[in-house]
């Protein structure tokens, strides 16, 4: 049974101004103006729901006017609510919020209003014209990738490829600009839910410049010579450069074993090799500390099929234990006869030295970048091998990293990147909200303080932007 419903049961039966007017008695919004549309949610509904609303401190006018703010909706068909809105009385329409009832329903969970994102938006339709031939209107794609969702379903690859191609090559030769320009027009490339059929579309995109409309024109060339160059297989400086460096960091030691592990490591890690790595990590790091969280990041944690190694964040409940556990994790991996290298640095992280300033700054936490020996009974469907390859065994790199638990948020959110989403989380951090970020820390620049979170979604409120699920983070 609802309560006598305290809206008007019918416009005509008008009643005195005073008697329709919401309750303003625990109003706890006052900048929120809710407005419920009657049509196909039906009387009783919008009553119980305004009922609803209203004990929750919300506003809720009876009368659709210029003061309200969030029009929601349960009408499904936006074609016919936008024309009967735009037959009424309101001048407002283009400033309101015009909404889904999944706004409302949030909200109300929520016990407060919640940011109103593009899932929420009852879009007004445009009539075709023959011109809109892309689903996405492209003055709405985003110049930064923490505003774009991007999945591993990339239709664009063949232009996103060449670019990065030509991305890694002008990084290897230091020069910077050129080397973003590259990155950054081939993540924009990768957002999108379209094919580029014609390259006049490109011009109302943003970041590919002049730079990058010569490589699409080009891409054929550049095709050939990174075949050429790599046998068919699309060379990756990132992948093949910290193989060779890190073990060099200690000039007086013998030729590092990673060098016999080379062709192991140069092949891909598949989804099944990740999972397996994930039931080690985990039996080791719960034998240690049943308590111990285990979270498995990197690309893997974005839905990739393939990656060049598997990450993991380890951290304790108890501020400060998880140090001591990244170390008895490699004791145990070692004594298990599993471990061919390791390299461990113990965390330097010193709160007095943020926030960094610095855009690409590795991090400070404990961390070991490992080289594993997985067997082939341990993986889902066996491991990827060649077929004259019968050792029944393989090398994997795995990256643990191990902050304080207070520091995961931040942690998690830097490490499951993808590289170009984290470089444009700084750039949208600094440039649109004068805030800092990196896997430490969220600083305000305006109010001169830390932002704390405990979990991704803080960091995407603290920063206004709409939450980006992991698999969204392909950029
Ligand atoms: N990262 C970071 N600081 C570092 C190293 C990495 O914040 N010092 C972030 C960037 C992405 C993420 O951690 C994982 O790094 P990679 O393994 O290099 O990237 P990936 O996206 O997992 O790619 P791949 O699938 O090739 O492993
Ligand atoms: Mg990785």
């Amino acid at each position: 049974m609802f309560h006598a419903p305290i809206v008007p049961r019918a416009r005509k039966r008008s009643r005195p101004a005073e008697a329709s007017a919401p309750r303003r008695e625990g109003v706890k919004f006052e900048d929120v103006r809710l407005y419920l549309v009657e049509r196909k949610m039906g009387r009783s509904r919008r009553s119980f729901l305004t009922e609803l609303a209203r004990s929750k401190g919300f506003i809720v006018e009876d009368v659709l006017s210029d003061v309200v703010t969030h029009v929601v909706s349960e009408d499904s068909q936006a074609s016919s609510l936008w024309a009967w809105l735009k037959g009424g009385p309101v001048k407002n329409l283009p400033v309101m919020h015009v909404l889904d009832i999944s706004w409302f329903t949030d909200s109300m969970r929520e016990g407060k209003p919640v940011a109103v994102e593009t899932r929420h938006l009852i879009q007004e339709t445009l009539p075709a014209s023959p011109e809109a031939t892309t689903p996405t209107p492209m003055s709405t794609v985003s110049q930064y990738a923490c505003q774009r969702r991007t999945t591993t379903q990339n239709n664009n690859k063949i232009f996103t490829d060449a670019f990065e191609v030509l991305a890694e090559s002008h990084e290897f030769n230091d020069m910077e600009g050129p080397c973003l320009a590259f990155r950054r027009a081939a993540s924009v490339l990768k957002s999108l839910p379209w094919t580029v059929q014609n390259l006049r579309v490109t011009e109302d995109l943003p970041c590919l410049g002049e730079h990058s409309m010569c490589v699409i024109e080009v891409r054929p060339i550049v095709l050939c010579l990174q075949r050429a160059n790599t046998g068919g297989r699309l060379l990756s400086a990132r992948r093949t450069h910290p193989i060779f460096t890190l073990p060099l960091i200690h000039s007086d030691s013998p030729l590092p074993r990673s060098f016999l592990h080379y062709g192991d490591i140069s092949r891909a890690v598949s989804k099944a090799e990740a999972q397996a790595l994930g039931n080690i990590i985990d039996e080791a790091v719960h034998a240690i500390t049943p308590d111990a969280i285990l979270t498995l990041t990197g690309g893997f944690r974005r839905g990739k099929d393939f990656g060049h190694d598997v990450d993991f964040i380890v951290t304790t409940p108890q501020l400060g234990k998880e140090e001591r556990l990244l170390t008895s994790v490699i004791d145990r991996l070692k004594h298990q006869g599993i471990l061919l290298y390791c390299e461990y640095q113990a965390s330097t992280f010193d709160e007095s030295k943020l926030p960094s300033h610095r855009f690409e700054a590795m991090d400070h936490f404990a961390k070991c970048f490992l080289i594993l020996r997985l067997e082939d009974s341990q993986v889902d469907g066996g491991l990827q091998t060649a077929e004259e390859d019968r050792r029944g065994w393989r090398a994997v790199r795995v990256d643990l990293v191990s902050p304080p638990v207070d520091r995961y948020a931040f942690t998690l959110l830097g490490w499951s990147g993808s590289r170009q989403f984290e470089r444009d989380l700084r750039r949208f951090a600094r440039m649109e909200r004068r805030m800092l970020l990196d896997n430490h820390a969220l600083y305000d620049k305006t109010k001169k303080e830390f932002l704390a979170a405990t979990t991704e979604k803080d960091i995407f409120a603290h920063l206004g932007l709409e939450y980006i699920e992991p698999w969204q983070r392909n950029a």
